[in-house]
């Protein structure tokens, strides 16, 4: 029952309705922010937070960065949707520009990330027959263990994670599973079966806990794929645009993809905009009136898109995003020095996670996020034992030293 006066704590009065009036889909930390400015999010409560997330990659560029925001307010005031039934003045523009920056012959664009995914199977199933000479409906898709590319029924498909698939069944037929960063495995599975159109997968697995393959791994699927005539399709959803170092994740091993799935930070955290790059040979086997989505490709999202790509470049996030990150690795393989619940640290750019050891009475990950939101610092937890932390790439060396002082005062109070 939501009480209806303020008398309570703001957040609990939000939080309350949610519960109320909302799915129960999310467990999230108890915090209920109403503004957000470059790296900080400020609570209901007059509260300030480091955020250590930037929405699972989608704010790279900081929240309510002024250039994005203003070429949004701009457009809105213009033009915001007239579907694909007709053209309009900036897609065409934004096509020129998107594929020109990552040096691919065209893009599709889509809304959200897992659209993207979808996308991308679709046009390698249709490459795989029109082009390959796959038998039809015989096309196979090679995913690795530990993905997360979204949550709609193909991409549950092709998950090995219960929590994203159990009691959603019957699923997508024609994906197969093998293990990550196993070279061997791939090689054996494109050597057997002359029916794989694609292997898709992630540069860095985010969700199973920032998972980096051994280097060289980039570079060896890109051989492995060409050699067997699969397409490599690299999922930068969430280590694209800058989160790991480079613009791209693939950029790390010079590797260029058959098929580049981009979302998230591509609107800079304003709203959804998801981009799929290939060549000619590949886009083109989709035809008129067989794929899109009523907002795909809108105005609004290619004049946000535009900006918020700029930016990255603008602002060099790629070259802070690198420096920033290895300051934050080396202050938590410090304090890795002074306890022993910290048993891992890993991450590129600013993409990382540490491995948290359980500390007893049956507290988790979880309880240290509470703990860290108590402290002014937001992060999310992932299977059990890992935080992940990923702040804005704007982030300076006087608050990444502040934001790992919060990190270090929490876990050393365990
Ligand atoms: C949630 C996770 C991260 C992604 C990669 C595609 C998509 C995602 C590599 C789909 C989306 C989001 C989904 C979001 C939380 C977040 C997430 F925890 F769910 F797994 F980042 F790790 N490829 N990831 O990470 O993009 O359709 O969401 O735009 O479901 O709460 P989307």
């Amino acid at each position: 029952m939501i009480s209806n006066t303020m008398n309570q704590s703001k957040s609990n009065y939000y939080i309350e309705l949610e519960n109320e009036f909302g799915a129960h889909n999310y467990h999230p930390i108890p915090v209920v922010i109403e503004k957000a400015e470059g790296i900080f999010m400020f609570d209901v409560e007059g509260k300030i937070y480091y955020d250590f997330l930037s929405a699972y990659s989608a704010v790279n560029q900081g929240h309510c960065h002024p250039r994005i925001v203003n070429a949004m307010i701009n457009q809105a005031q213009k033009l915001t949707l007239t579907s694909r039934a007709f053209h309009n003045n900036l897609l065409g523009e934004y096509e020129k520009y998107i594929t020109n920056l990552f040096g691919f012959d065209k893009v599709l664009p889509m809304n959200t990330g897992v659209e993207g995914g979808e996308t991308a199977i679709k046009l390698a199933r249709r490459w795989g027959y029109d082009v390959k000479g796959i038998p039809e409906n015989k096309a196979e898709v090679i995913f690795v263990e530990g993905n997360f590319w979204g949550r709609t029924m193909a991409a549950i498909s092709s998950s090995n994670d219960p929590s994203s698939f159990k009691g959603f069944g019957p699923y997508m037929p024609g994906f197969k599973l093998i293990e990550y960063n196993n070279l061997i495995v791939l090689e054996e599975t494109f050597k057997n079966n002359s029916n794989i159109c694609a292997f898709m997968f992630e540069p860095i697995q985010g969700e199973a806990g920032v998972v980096l393959p051994d280097e060289g791994y980039l570079k060896q699927v890109r051989a492995l794929c060409s050699k067997y005539n699969v397409l490599m399709i690299a999922d930068e959803v969430q280590t694209g645009l800058c989160r790991t170092g480079k613009m791209l994740a693939c950029d790390h091993e010079e590797v260029k993809p058959d098929i580049l799935i981009l979302g998230k930070a591509l609107s800079g955290g304003t709203m959804p905009v998801a981009a799929v790059l290939a060549s000619n040979e590949i886009m083109l086997t989709i035809k008129p009136g067989e794929h899109g989505s009523t907002y795909g490709g809108n105005a609004l999202a290619c004049a946000v898109a535009m900006e918020a790509l700029k930016v990255l470049i603008d602002e060099n996030l790629a070259e802070n995003s690198e420096k920033m990150g290895i300051v934050f690795r080396n202050r938590m393989n410090q304090l890795m020095q002074k306890t022993k619940l910290v048993s891992l640290v890993r991450g590129k750019g600013l993409l990382n996670a540490i491995v948290i050891k359980p500390f007893g009475n049956g507290k988790t990950s979880y309880d240290v996020c509470l703990l860290l939101k108590e402290n002014g610092l937001l992060a999310k937890q992932t299977h059990g034992d890992i935080i992940r932390f990923a702040p804005p790439l704007t982030i300076n060396k006087e608050q990444m030293d502040a934001a790992c002082n919060i990190i270090e005062k929490v876990i050393l109070s365990l």
